[in-house]
């Protein structure tokens, strides 16, 4: 039986990608923060304490890690900014250290990110320059090359999977599309009439998480490699509202007002990935857009 090892396991991405696991017949263990998350496959685990993150190693020996702890709100990492390098950065060393020293055999996986894009013209493929455009993304690039040199010196068999965005009904309220789902079904309730949002004009590639997790486990059972995970088609913040709105038969115009404090010192334009290295190599083929994607985000919201 594979073992395998998921930090960040109560996260959108951790909780697909443990049930993707265990249906696959795997034995999943996740790291969690809080003591009344503890069970025999729940692991107290800080990622900013090394000691904490060597113990889960050794205790669990996994086969495959997949590490997705990290705080990744873009717009919080301009307010803590030092505390989303430890946790962000940082804490993929620590792994990597960990795994080096105690369970070298293990395949590691490292949730890369298209903010490592940053301002680079749109399409971004595996070999577009990054340019990173807040805390968040500067960390990242840290433990993307993290994961390379360890892959170069060590041997390691570790990978990293640059996603872009990914969404679902289990996705933060923090995040645009969250924020708007939830917001179109608290209007269509008569519970708020408005939302307020910050730059509209942002374009995203936003595709369907579930699909993106199983691009995860695809990504360790290949050589190890820096793969694109990415839908190829773009659209604005104004877009999405535009179909998550539609969704529930309102028209986004009547709702939607912007603000000032809700944009980032910095943003990133632009992103649209070619994953054609991941169809090529891997088999991954997404299937759902942004239209498709807002209309079950706002029809699970409405439901709930
Ligand atoms: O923002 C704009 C905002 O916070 C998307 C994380 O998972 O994906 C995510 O990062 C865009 C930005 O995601 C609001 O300025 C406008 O341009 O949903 P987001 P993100 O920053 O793209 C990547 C791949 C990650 O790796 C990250 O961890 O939407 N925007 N108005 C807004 N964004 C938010 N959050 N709230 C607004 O009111």
């Amino acid at each position: 039986m594979t073992t395998a090892l998921i930090t960040g396991i109560t996260g959108q991405d951790g909780s697909y990608l443990a049930e993707l696991l265990e249906h696959r017949g795997y034995t999943v263990h996740g790291t969690v923060r809080r003591h009344q998350q503890v069970t025999p496959t729940r692991h107290l685990c800080d990622l900013t304490d090394t000691a904490s993150v060597d113990k889960v190693v050794d205790e669990v020996r996994p086969d495959e890690i997949y590490h997705l702890g990290a705080q990744t709100h873009v717009g919080e990492s301009f307010k803590s900014p030092i505390a989303t390098f430890d946790a962000t950065g940082a804490a993929t060393l620590r792994l990597l250290e960990a795994v080096r020293r105690i369970a070298p055999q293990a395949r590691f996986y490292q949730a890369a990110t298209s903010e490592l894009f940053g301002i680079s013209p749109a399409p971004q493929s595996e070999s577009t320059p990054f340019h990173p455009r807040s805390p968040y993304g500067v960390a990242k690039l840290a433990a993307y090359w993290a994961v390379v040199n360890y892959r170069e010196a060590y041997g390691l068999h570790a990978s990293n999977g640059i996603l872009f965005n990914h969404e679902s009904p289990r996705r933060g309220a923090g995040f645009v599309t969250r924020k708007i789902s939830l917001a179109v079904a608290a209007i269509k309730r008569g519970d708020a009439d408005t939302v307020t949002l910050g730059n509209l004009d942002a374009r995203r590639d936003w595709g369907f998480a579930p699909e993106y997790v199983d691009g995860m486990h695809r990504i360790l059972q290949h050589a190890p490699g820096d793969y694109i995970l990415a839908t190829g088609t773009s659209y604005s913040v104004r877009d999405f509202a535009e179909h998550a709105f539609a969704a529930a038969d309102l028209d986004w115009a009547d709702h939607v007002r912007t603000a000032e404090a809700q944009q980032r010192p910095a943003d990133v334009p632009d992103l649209v990935g070619d994953s054609s290295r991941a169809r090529d190599e891997l088999g991954w083929v997404p299937t759902i857009h942004t239209p498709e994607l807002a209309r079950i985000m706002v029809t699970a919201d409405m439901a709930a």
